[in-house]
Formats: structure tokens, sequence, C-alpha cells
């Protein structure tokens, strides 16, 4: 797609330039436009007084055990504090609230497992669960401010343990189910987690698929903090059992009380930790504060998707191990009151019609995807979904990547009848909650883009300097101004949250996304400018696969760069320099993918790995992925005269043909 180019394939801000202009826009209909939530003076009334409108939206939308005085403390930044004498309990404000209002009854979750296995929980079923949990947890030692590694699939008692955490004030850490039992150890070390909860396994395309086995690799070696280890009977396989330190979900949560009084918590009180990939090779425990993070999710999942409560039923498609899986499955929606649909498999099982018939089923109105999945869908061709009715749809959003314009009008045509507003949300792990996003009911939608700053953020799109570019020009995505869902640091690391976020530019959020406003004051996200990579929306870091191919014992040096891809947005390609006897090995490619899923996970496991006899440096020995870039992508290598040796792409090349 030429519309989107990377601003990582070129920093001095010409790719920045080269975008089409899109003249395709979409008003939402009278009738939509007539019944949305949120309407445009919300802009105004906000950036009036950013601060006071948050408070505003904490307020209205949440229950304060203790109410706050003081909205934003921002005398000390980066650290910014938000509604901090306030105190509050996130599980009380996703579940019994709801049933002390008289809506006990209303679905909080349909289920609908990988098998075909479904179960219903309502508001008042889920209340309880979560209670029981809480009990069980908190007789295992488990107290207020413990962490807890969480490494589930799909199924709702990963939401019944986050929301468990939560109200007994215990930080959840949720490792995705696809991370190896390393990552997952290096997880468990750095948050010096108490308890892990995970499950015999999940459902993989028709097949059983183990989890157990990952966390008891990874806790087999000594000096780990875990003391316990729940475990959900899911799948039903043989597991290793570890006396005394096993214990199963059924006998512990599933005997607990189910009286379990919620207290109040600080609203600075830390929710979670989750880790994500970032410009060095160690992931980054991002840190989430309580009052703050739900205020922020529970207003744009209102206002970014219209929700209208008693009517809509919500489904948000990501997995609870990425921030998409807390903010819009675990938290906001709970915490808005809505029903929502919980799939814990692939779009392909049994058949790649599913997700339509997920929709028919439980008549689907605001419908939350990936970019990487439209693209699938695309792909699979637009007669499998006519089979289905998906007149229930409303709304169509988007998240994790730039979304094309062309898979944009695919997805507004053939999934939302040619009516349902898109909102494509920018937003990241550290933001916590959606930033840059239309809101249905006012802002005309352009295909391709995430367009305006949500009402009370001032995001920016900045030169080198950090001075704001005008309508037309691109560089670097910025926030100016705190706000209520920011991640509050990384765990145990104080000045890298300073460094990675705060120092690029003076007083200034630095996301780490390539943006444009165009000549209408839309923002177009351009993709990362650091060494990350987004493979179907998920992040990975260069450094990180690089550094995993270079623990093995057959590999020199490795570079890797992420390559344009039709489906998955990006695919990992890696560049090896092979040692010694390692060059006759026929099956080296292999081994080596199979090494990187070990170590960080499948999702790492590189698309590509091709053997080269040099790697492109520069004189100063950094290794010019942009070069390698052009050799993934197929295209002739642009200008090489920086590099040390200036054969080296011909050799590369040789190799390569050879
Ligand atoms: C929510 C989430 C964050 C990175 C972010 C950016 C990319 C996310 C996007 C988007 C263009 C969108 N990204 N949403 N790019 N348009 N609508 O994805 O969080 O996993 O932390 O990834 O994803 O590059 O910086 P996370």
């Amino acid at each position: 797609m030429s519309e989107v180019t990377t601003a990582a394939d070129d920093q001095s801000g010409d790719a920045l330039e080269n975008l089409l202009t899109e003249n395709r826009h979409f008003a939402p209909s009278a009738e939509f436009a007539a019944n949305a939530i949120v309407h445009g003076d919300e802009y105004a009334k906000a950036n009036t007084d950013r601060p006071a409108f948050w408070g505003e939206q904490a307020r209205e939308l949440l229950t304060w055990s203790k109410p706050f005085t003081k909205t934003l403390d921002w005398s000390n930044p980066p650290f910014a504090t938000w509604f901090e004498d306030g105190e509050i309990n996130a599980a009380y404000n996703a579940l019994d609230r709801h049933v002390e209002a008289g809506n006990g009854d209303r679905v909080a979750i349909h289920f609908e497992g990988e098998p075909g296995d479904t179960r219903t929980y309502t508001y008042a079923q889920l209340t309880e669960e979560v209670k029981k949990a809480a009990n069980a947890f908190e007789t295992l030692g488990l107290a207020k401010g413990d962490r807890v590694a969480v490494y589930l699939p799909m199924i709702p008692e990963a939401v019944i343990t986050l929301l468990a955490c939560a109200r007994i004030g215990a930080i959840h850490s949720v490792v995705f189910g696809g991370f190896s039992a390393e990552a997952l150890r290096s997880r468990i070390d750095d948050a010096e987690a108490k308890l892990v909860v995970t499950a015999d396994g999940t459902f993989r395309r028709g097949k059983p698929s183990a989890l157990k086995p990952a966390v008891d690799n990874a806790l087999a070696t000594p000096g780990h903090s875990v003391q316990n280890v729940v475990v959900v009977k899911r799948n039903g396989e043989d597991v290793n059992w570890v006396e005394g330190r096993d214990v199963w979900w059924a006998d512990t949560v599933g005997t607990a009380s189910a009286e379990h009084t919620a207290v109040g918590h600080a609203a600075e009180h830390p929710l979670f930790i989750l880790y994500t990939s970032g410009t060095t090779g160690k992931p980054k425990g991002i840190l989430h504060t309580t009052g703050g993070y739900l205020t922020q999710t529970a207003y744009t999942h209102r206002a970014v998707f219209d929700l209208h409560p008693e009517t809509d039923v919500f489904w948000c498609t990501a997995d609870v191990g990425w921030i998409t899986g807390h903010s819009y499955v675990t938290y906001a929606p709970l915490i808005n009151g809505a029903t929502q649909v919980m799939y814990e498999g692939t779009p392909d099982s049994p058949h790649q019609g599913r997700f339509w018939e997920i929709v028919e089923k439980y008549k689907v109105s605001i419908l939350y995807t990936a970019p990487t999945a439209i693209r699938t869908f695309m792909k699979w061709g637009e007669d499998i979904p006519a089979k289905y009715d998906l007149s229930s749809i409303r709304l169509l959003g988007s998240v994790g990547e730039p979304i094309n314009p062309e898979a944009w009008m695919w997805y507004r045509r053939v999934i939302g009848g040619n009516n349902a507003p898109i909102v494509d949300t920018w937003w990241q792990t550290e933001t916590g909650a959606i930033m840059v996003a239309p809101l249905p009911g006012v802002t005309n939608t352009k295909p391709g883009s995430a367009q305006v700053p949500m009402p009370g953020i001032a995001a920016d799109v900045v030169d080198e300097l950090g001075a704001s570019v005008p309508h037309g020009h691109g560089g670097y995505l910025v926030i100016r101004e705190p706000w209520p869902s920011m991640l509050r640091g990384i765990w145990g690391d104080k000045d890298r949250y300073k460094d990675t976020y705060w120092s690029r530019f003076d007083d200034m959020y630095f996301a780490g996304d390539g943006a444009k406003w165009d000549d209408d004051g839309d923002i177009w996200l351009l993709g990362r400018v650091d060494d990350v990579m987004n493979v179907s929306g998920h992040r990975l870091s260069t450094t990180e696969i690089e550094s995993a191919l270079v623990s093995h014992p057959s590999v020199a040096e490795a570079a890797v760069v992420g390559a344009a891809d039709e489906t998955t947005g990006q695919a990992v390609v890696a560049f090896v320099i092979l040692r010694g006897s390692a060059v006759e090995d026929a099956d080296i490619v292999t081994t080596l993918r199979n090494h990187v899923g070990k170590e960080i996970g499948p999702i790492a496991k590189p698309k590509t790995i091709l053997v080269v006899p040099e790697l492109p440096k520069t004189r100063s020995g950094k290794i010019m992925r942009r070069l390698l870039k052009d050799v993934a992508e197929g295209r002739a290598a642009g200008d090489s005269s920086t590099l040390a040796d200036n054969t080296v792409m011909n050799q590369i090349a040789e190799s390569l043909k050879a």
C-alpha cells in the first residue's frame, strides 16, 4: 500500500511527505448521529480544562468509596498522579455495583469455546465467581501489593482472575499464552510473582494445546518467587503435578466462599503490570494504576464505541495477554455494564466463517478487531461472511496497526453493510486507553486514518526539534499533556521510563510512532520509528529476536528486520551469519526458527531466515537495517555509500542467489 509508508524506512522525513491524499469521507447516518452518546461539543468542553473534564468523567462513570478532591498533580513531571486522594475498587465498579443497581441478570459474558462449548455469565454470576476467586487467592496467602503472573487462554477464568486480583489489591501481570517458558520465567522474576494462575491448556484448531508444561519448565530451576500455581482444568489433558505447589482451580476457587466485601484502594494503587517490547532487548513492565486507568478506559469505551449498555453486544477479539484484552475486554466493558462476547479460538476453526457465525449467534452490534484479521478475511473472500446474517453490526473498530484504506473499505462494505461507522483507534500499552480515534456520531470517517485526538487528549505531530508541524506534514507523534490512563512507569526502573518516553523531546511524551497531519487536520499513523516491529498487531523487538538468535551456538551474528507483509502487516525476516560447520547443516533454518520459538515464543519465529556471509555495517559498526529491509522486501538496495565495506551488499545478493 503506497498510502501507508513506514517512517522507519526513511527518517529524513521524505517518506512522510509521500502519502497520497485520501478523498473518501463517510458521515454518520442521521439516525446514528441523533442517538450517539457523545456529541461534538465534547471537544471544546474537554479542551478548556482537561483535568476538570477528566475529573467529571471519573465522577460520572465510576463509583468511588472515597471521593477525590484533587484531579491531576503534575508538579513532578513526568510522574503524574490522578485523583490521588480518592479510593476505589475496580472489581466493585465492574461487578457489584451493577448487581446492586438491579442489573444482576444482565449478561456480562457470552463465552464461546474453541470446541463449541458455551457459557453465559450474568453480572450476578460473574460477581460471585470473582468473590470466590478473591477469597481463594487470599487463602493462598496473597495480599495487597503482591504480584500474580497470569498465563491463561481466552476463557472466563482469565477475566475472573484479573478482577479478583484487582479486588484484593494484588497486581496482575498477564503473560500471553503464546510466550515460551523462558519468557514467562523472566517476567515472573522481574515482577517477583508469588502466584501463577494457568490452565492445563487450551484448544487450537480442534486440537488440545498445552500451557501447564511451560509453567513447569519456567519454575524448574530454583531461585524464583512463586509459592503456588492455580490450574484451571480446560482441555482435560494429563498434567505434571507438583504437590504442595499446584492446586486445581476447582478445588480452591470452586470451594471458596462467595461472600467478599470489596474495600477501596488508593487511586494510584498499582492495578497491573504488562510487559511489552521496547527498543532494547529486555521487555518493559509497563505499570498502570487504578483510578485514572479506569476513568479513561471507561470513557473511551463509551464514547468511541457509542456504547448503549442495555442493547449493545460488544465483541473485542483481542487476547487478554495484550493491552487491548485488558482495557476493552476485562475492564471497560464491565465497568460500563456492557454485554460482551469472549471467544477462545482462532478465526478459522473449525471453518473460516467462525467469526461471522459468532456475530450472527450473539447478535454482536459492536465488533473491535485488528487489521491483520481483516486482511486475512479479505484473502479468504467475501462469500464467507456473506453466508451469515451480520445485520446486527452497527459499529466497527480497528486497533493494533495502521489499517490500509483498502482493508478499511472492505471492512465497511462487507462486514459493516456500507453503513456502520469504522473507528480506527490509535493507542499503546503505555497509554492504557484509546488516544486518537474518530467519535462515531460526530466525525466524518476517512479510510486509513485514526483521525482526531480524543477529547481531553493533547496529541500532536512534531518535527525533529519538537516543533508542531503544519497540516500536510509529517513527523513524530507526541502527547503534550498528561492523561489519566498514562503509564506510571516501568516496573523496577524509574530511569528507563524517563529515558524512553520523556527525553526525546522536552516535556512531551514520545510514542515511538511516525505520524502525519493531512490537509484536513486528520492524523495518519505511519509505523514505528524505532526498532520495534508490528507483526499481526503484536509488538516485537528486533533486538530481542537478534539476541535470541545469537544465543544459539551456530549463530555468529544476526540482524532482524520487519518486512512489509500483505497479511500480517510486517513479517520477521532474519539475516544470520553462521559459525563453522553450521554452514553445512541443511536443517539450520528450522533449528533456528524453533530456537527463537523456545526463547521468546512462537509469535516471534522469523518467517524467513536468510543465511548470509556478512552484514552491512557503517564505519561505527551499526548494522544498516534499512538495506536489509530492501533485500527482504525484494527491492534493489538503496544508498550504501556509508557502509564500511561497500562490497557487502553484493556478497549478500550473490549468497541469496546461490
Ligand atoms: C493498542 C496496541 C502499540 C503500537 C503503536 C503503533 C501500533 C496501535 C494503531 C497503531 C496505527 C492504529 N498501533 N494501534 N498504528 N494505527 N490504530 O496495539 O498496543 O501492543 O502496545 O502496540 O501499535 O505502532 O505504537 P501495543
